[in-house]
């Protein structure tokens, strides 16, 4: 019996690859450069699978097919609003995701950026690494004290009340929640946690401000110039969600005529490309969308990725459905 085709859209941790290999007729990217629509396209007329990060773009040029092969998208990240799910709604694609691996690690990364923009480690590192420290002094490099604050989290999944854990037992903060949904009272209650009633309420009571929320559509620009000139002028806005969730102009704007204390993002609207008016804030703390990178998250993340995987092509569903109907519609491969 023919193993099921597997395309993967770039590298993966070595025990990951070993283990795809194994089980399925698996293709990677070699040269781990990203890959192009036509690149998708082609993949979704030949494999059986396609495994993407949360780095590609699969929209509606990739499903411009006459006949698709792909039944499943097994995408390597939690994040999927990079994948048109209207086109694989259309196409009765599954799509699936790799959720709680990677809530602990980016939380931390979180909470890391939040101390790293509150006490100017950013400028502090510049300082050093140009050889213009002359010492320290009683007012050299003042920031902000985090322990004790006022904590808004926008978005109170996993990942979220993860940060709110982080805060609220490591650091002593007050936890105010922001969620589309009503957050249930035992929730809340774990974590000292309260929900204010709208995003805009909520921006006026904090002293950091962090983004946990989906991207995609809906929540596109959530933090634009109004919300921006909601938070307090001393406040920190840190985003590890997505990076459409901010307008970027609309931040670099806040940043420079400092209505904001600082801000501190691992994702970017528009990455790899970082807007220059960002690049040059010295109030602002960047790193390059590590929020899962760790070799235990990585790892772990791809093994979830093989878990689904295996689930569909046995037959049954998986444990992280995002869409789509299953394995039940399709004549697959099936693995035994
Ligand atoms: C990256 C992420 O997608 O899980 C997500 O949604 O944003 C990250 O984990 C993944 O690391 C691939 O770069």
């Amino acid at each position: 019996m023919s193993k099921p085709s597997v395309l993967v859209s770039r590298r993966l941790p070595a025990a990951v690859e070993a283990k795809l290999s194994d089980g399925y007729d698996v293709v990677f990217n070699r040269n781990d450069r990203p890959m192009s629509a036509d690149q998708f396209r082609d993949a979704l007329a030949n494999f059986d699978a396609v495994v993407p990060t949360g780095t590609d773009r699969i929209d509606a040029r990739a499903f411009d097919v006459p006949r698709l092969r792909t039944r499943i998208i097994a995408n390597y990240g939690v994040g999927f609003s990079h994948i048109d799910l209207a086109c694989t709604e259309r196409q009765a694609i599954t799509v699936t995701n790799t959720p709680d691996v990677l809530s602990e690690c980016t939380a931390d990364l979180a909470m890391m950026m939040m101390l790293m923009v509150a006490r100017r480690a950013g400028d502090g590192e510049r300082e050093l690494r140009a050889g213009a420290w002359d010492g320290g002094r009683p007012t050299h490099l003042v920031g902000t004290k985090v322990s004790g604050k006022v904590l808004g989290i926008v978005g109170f999944g996993r990942i979220g009340q993860e940060m709110a854990r982080r805060a609220h037992f490591g650091f002593g903060m007050e936890i105010v929640v922001y969620n589309r949904s009503r957050v249930p009272e035992e929730v809340l209650a774990r974590f000292g946690a309260r929900q204010a009633e709208s995003l805009d309420a909520l921006l006026p009571q904090c002293d950091f401000v962090s983004l946990h929320c989906p991207g995609g559509p809906e929540n596109r620009h959530l933090m634009n110039g109004v919300r921006l000139s909601l938070m307090k002028p001393d406040a920190y806005l840190i985003n590890t969600a997505r990076g459409e969730v901010v307008n970027e102009t609309a931040l670099a704007q806040a940043l420079m005529f400092d209505t904001i204390g600082g801000a501190a993002l691992d994702v970017f609207e528009r990455e790899p490309a970082i807007d220059p008016m960002l690049a040059q804030c010295d109030n602002l703390v960047m790193l390059p969308h590590l929020g899962s990178a760790t070799r235990e998250t990585r790892e772990a993340m791809g093994m979830r990725v093989i878990e689904n995987l295996d689930a569909f092509f046995r037959g049954e569903m998986p444990r992280d459905l995002v869409a789509g109907p299953g394995p039940k519609l399709h004549v697959l491969p099936r693995i035994v």
